[in-house]
């Protein structure tokens, strides 16, 4: 009996959690590790613009990547317009380069391939990329990169076409 309680309280915590607080009254609270534990779980989200980067040369690529971090996931949505038709593209986080740039886009970092996110865009150049990462893979990447890829496996075709400054938040 005192397990099925226990589950009861766990379900009622993790979805008030997901609403952001609200509603959570002291009388039920009584098990102070259960709560600590659910609020314990680490979230964010960020999102960021995309910029042209040189490979771009006749394509204007512009969009935003949202980055959502959940527990111990890593979760990206990037969307963008403006890319070639019809055409595989591929993502990375990359960690900082040795390159000397006040931007991380241009610093030549190493590509974290276990990030990898790989797309088509549809006949309008409109182009989605979706991924979900663990946080230890990515967490000191200071960009995310967007190459034209050579095909579906993902393998770049370019130095990257769009790209931002992220932070793991
Ligand atoms: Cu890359």
């Amino acid at each position: 009996m005192k397990n099925v309680m226990m589950f009861g309280m766990g379900v009622v915590l993790l979805s008030s959690c997901s609403m952001m607080g609200g509603g959570m009254k002291s009388g039920t609270m009584s098990n102070g590790t259960m709560s600590d534990g659910a609020m314990a779980v680490k979230q964010g989200t960020a999102s960021y613009s995309l910029g042209r980067q040189p490979a771009a040369t006749d394509i204007t690529p512009m969009g935003n990547v949202a980055v959502a971090v959940n527990g111990a996931t890593v979760a990206t949505n990037a969307k963008l317009t403006g890319v070639a038709a019809n055409t595989y593209y591929v993502a990375h986080y990359h960690n900082q380069g040795s390159t000397q740039t006040t931007d991380p886009c241009s610093s030549n970092g190493p590509a974290l391939l276990d990030s990898m996110m790989v797309g088509k865009s549809d006949a309008g150049g409109n182009l989605t990329l979706t991924g979900s990462v663990a946080k230890t893979v990515v967490q000191a990447a200071t960009y995310y990169n967007v190459h034209t890829a050579k095909d579906e496996s993902g393998a770049p075709a370019d130095a990257g076409v769009a790209c931002s400054a992220v932070k793991i938040p």
